[in-house]
C-alpha cells in the first residue's frame, strides 16, 4: 500500500460544490400526512442557533456535531457548542436580536430530541409547519432531506434514525434570495428567516391516512377521497356529525365515493361546519368541514348557485414584533377588522399563510383567495423553478383542501405576459385543476399596456382574472381606470386584486397630498365606486389591511415600511381609509349580499 498522507485539512476551503450532496432527497407533497385532529408533540421552545453566512455548516459538516469540549481539542475547528445562542421556535431570527435584524442567509438550529422511540406498529415523523426559503433536516449527523419553499409544511420520518438516548436534531434554514427560487430575489416584503411555524412530532400507525378530502358535488351530495400510506385494501368509515355515516372502499391504498347526504351549505352569512371523523384500521383522524359550491358563470361568480360579489381586503402575514409569526388571536383580530369593514373576502398575499387562517375563516365566514409566491420576474424558463412552484402549489392545496372558506387558488402575481410565463403558469393552472377540479383558479395580472385593455394570454387558463392596478397612486388620476374598464370586455370575471395608496398614520392634509390619510381615503373610495361600475368586475381586494415591513421603501414617510394599510403596523390605529372603505362597502359590491 502506498503511504497516503494525512487528510488535507484545508480541502473544504476550496470546495465550491459543497451543496450538491444535500440537494436530495427533496421533501415534497408526496411525503405529507393528513393532520386533522391528530395529537402531536410540540417542539416549541428555545433551540440553539448560530448564523452561518459562509455555509460552513455544510462545508465543514457541522451537522456531524462532536461535543468534545474546546479545552480537549487537538486541532482547532470553526464552531463549538458554546458559540450557539438560543432562539425561540416558532420565531423569526430577525426580531430575536437587534444584530440579526437584516441578516439574510443560512443559519443553523439545533436541539436535543429526548423522545420515546416509535413502538411496534408505529411510525414517527417530524413536521415543520414552515421554514423560510430552503431548509435541510439532519438527525444524529444524518441528512434527511431538503425542502424548498418558505410557507408550506413538510414531513420527515425520523423513527428509523433515533437512538435510545442522546438524539440531536439540526436544521439549516437558508433565506438567501435566489433568482431561480419561488419567489425570486426581488419582492416587496421583508425577508424574514427562521422556523416560524409549529415544529412537532407526529406518531401514526404503520398504515395511516395521508390524505382525506371532502367536497360537495352537483346535486349537493358529498364526495370523499381517502389515501393511505400503504397500498392496502379495506374500508374506511366516515361519520359526519348530525348528517350520517358512510364507508369508502379502499383498494391499493386509495378510495373515493359519494354519499347521499345533503348538508346545510356553508356561506359567509352562515358558516356552518360539520365535525367529521374518519377511521381506517388503527388510524383515526377528523376535521371540521363546511360544504359549498363555487362556480363561474360567464363573468359572474356563484356561491351555492347565487351570484356573489367579493368585498375583499388583502393581508400579508407580518407583525411588527413577531415578523411572520402569527397566532389565533392575531388571525381573529384580522378577520374581525375585515368584518368591521363590511368585507366578506380576503386575499392572503403573497404566499400560503398559517393553516390556522383558513380554519378560522371557515368558522367566521370569510371567503379566501390563497396563493403561492410566483411573484414578478420568476425564472419561467427554468424547469427546476417550475418544480419548486408546482410543489408549493400542491402542498398548499393538500394542506387546505377541506377548507370551505378557500374558494380560489392564486397561481401568480404581476408576471409579464411572455411565452415562457404562459407555459409555466398554464402548467400551474393545470396542476391546480387536476388536484382540485371544483375550486376557482386565478392570478393577479397586469394590464396590456399596448392595447390598454384587461387582456392576458393566461386568462384562458383562469377562472378569475385578477387585476392589480394603482390608478390614483402610481398612475395619477382615475381617468385611466375608467378608460381601461370601458375598453375591456373579458369573457370571465375580473377581480381587482390590488389597488391602494400609502398613507402615514397621523399625517393629515389635503386629499391631493401624497402620503396623507386623506389621500388614501379618497383613492379607496373612488376605486371601489369605479370598479363596481363595470359589470364584469366580481370583486375588489384593496391593498391592504395593515402596514407591513418592506425595505424597498425608503422615503422619509416609509423608512422600511409599506404604508398602504388602512390600519397602522400596530394593528390597532385606523387611518381615515378604514372608514372610507367601510362606507364604500356599505353600498358597493353588494350583489348576492352574502
Ligand atoms: C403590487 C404588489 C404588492 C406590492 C404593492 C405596492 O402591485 O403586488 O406586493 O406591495 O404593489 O404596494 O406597491
Amino acid at each position: 500500500m502506498p503511504d497516503i498522507g494525512p487528510e488535507d485539512p484545508f480541502a473544504h476551503l476550496h470546495e465550491e460544490d459543497f451543496e450538491t450532496p444535500f440537494m436530495s432527497p427533496l421533501l415534497t407533497d408526496a411525503g405529507m400526512i393528513f393532520m386533522g385532529d391528530r395529537v402531536t408533540e410540540s417542539l416549541a421552545g428555545d433551540w440553539r442557533f448560530v448564523l452561518d453566512p459562509f455555509r460552513e455548516g455544510l462545508r465543514q459538516r457541522w451537522f456531524e456535531h462532536d461535543a468534545t469540549p474546546i479545552e480537549e481539542w487537538t486541532v482547532p475547528r470553526d464552531c463549538d457548542d458554546a458559540a450557539w445562542q438560543t432562539i425561540p421556535v416558532p420565531g423569526c431570527w430577525n426580531l430575536a436580536r437587534a444584530e440579526w435584524r437584516y441578516y439574510e442567509g443560512a443559519a443553523w438550529y439545533m436541539r436535543d430530541l429526548d423522545v420515546a422511540p416509535p413502538r411496534d406498529g408505529e411510525r414517527l415523523f417530524l413536521r415543520i409547519g414552515a421554514a423560510t426559503g430552503r431548509a435541510r433536516v439532519f438527525l444524529n449527523g444524518r441528512f434527511l432531506g431538503l425542502h424548498r419553499g418558505g410557507w408550506t409544511p413538510f414531513f420527515v420520518e425520523i423513527g428509523p434514525y433515533l437512538r435510545e438516548a442522546g438524539n440531536l436534531l439540526m436544521c439549516e434554514v437558508d433565506t438567501t434570495r435566489r433568482d431561480d427560487a419561488v419567489p425570486m430575489s426581488h419582492f416587496d416584503w421583508f425577508n424574514y428567516g427562521g422556523l416560524f411555524r409549529e415544529v412537532e412530532l407526529v406518531r401514526v400507525p404503520a398504515i395511516h391516512v395521508t390524505d382525506f378530502r371532502l367536497w360537495l358535488i352537483q346535486g349537493d351530495r358529498i364526495a370523499a377521497r381517502v389515501v393511505l400510506s400503504n397500498p392496502t385494501d379495506g374500508e374506511a368509515e366516515i361519520e359526519i356529525d348530525g348528517l350520517g355515516t358512510g364507508r369508502v372502499a379502499i383498494s391499493a391504498g386509495e378510495g373515493e365515493t359519494t354519499f347521499d347526504l345533503s348538508p346545510r351549505l356553508w356561506s359567509p352569512s352562515d358558516p356552518h361546519l360539520y365535525q367529521v371523523r374518519l377511521r381506517f384500521g388503527a388510524d383515526r383522524v377528523g376535521d371540521r368541514v363546511g360544504f359549498r359550491r363555487i362556480e363561474r358563470h360567464g363573468t359572474e361568480i356563484r356561491l351555492n348557485g347565487e351570484p356573489v360579489a367579493f368585498r375583499g381586503i388583502c393581508a400579508h402575514e407580518d407583525d411588527r414584533d413577531l415578523g411572520r409569526c402569527t397566532s389565533e388571536a392575531d388571525i381573529r383580530r384580522r378577520f374581525g377588522h375585515a368584518k368591521e369593514l363590511g368585507a366578506n373576502a380576503m386575499r392572503l398575499a403573497h404566499y400560503p399563510h398559517s393553516e390556522l387562517a383558513a380554519k378560522i375563516a371557515d368558522e367566521v365566514g370569510i371567503l379566501l383567495w390563497e396563493e403561492i409566491p410566483v411573484y414578478w420576474a420568476i425564472a419561467f424558463e427554468n424547469p427546476e423553478t417550475f418544480a419548486e412552484a408546482e410543489n408549493q402549489l400542491r402542498e398548499m392545496i393538500r394542506r387546505d383542501f377541506n377548507r370551505a372558506s378557500v374558494v380560489l387558488w392564486g397561481i401568480g402575481n404581476e408576471n409579464a405576459d411572455t411565452d415562457a410565463r404562459l407555459r409555466f403558469m398554464s402548467g400551474l393552472a393545470a396542476t391546480a385543476r387536476r388536484e382540485d377540479p371544483d375550486r376557482l383558479v386565478g392570478a393577479a395580472c397586469l394590464i396590456n399596456r399596448v392595447a390598454f385593455r384587461i387582456e392576458d394570454r393566461l386568462a384562458e387558463a383562469l377562472d378569475v382574472i385578477g387585476l392589480n392596478e394603482y390608478f390614483g397612486w402610481y398612475e395619477p388620476g382615475f381617468d385611466g381606470l375608467r378608460r381601461l374598464l370601458a375598453n375591456s370586455a373579458p369573457d370571465r370575471p375580473v377581480m381587482v386584486t390590488e389597488t391602494g395608496a400609502d398613507a402615514r398614520v397621523g399625517l393629515h392634509g389635503s386629499d391631493m397630498q401624497l402620503f396623507t390619510e386623506e389621500y388614501q381615503a379618497r383613492v379607496l373610495a373612488t376605486q371601489v365606486e369605479i370598479a363596481d361600475g363595470a359589470d364584469y368586475v366580481a370583486g375588489i381586494f384593496p391593498w391592504l389591511l395593515y402596514d407591513f415591513r418592506s425595505e424597498r421603501r425608503q422615503t422619509r414617510h416609509q423608512r422600511g415600511w409599506n404604508l398602504k394599510g388602512v390600519i397602522a403596523a400596530d394593528k390597532t390605529t385606523r387611518k381615515l381609509g378604514f372608514e372610507a372603505l367601510r362606507a364604500a362597502y356599505a353600498t358597493h359590491f353588494r350583489k348576492g349580499d352574502s
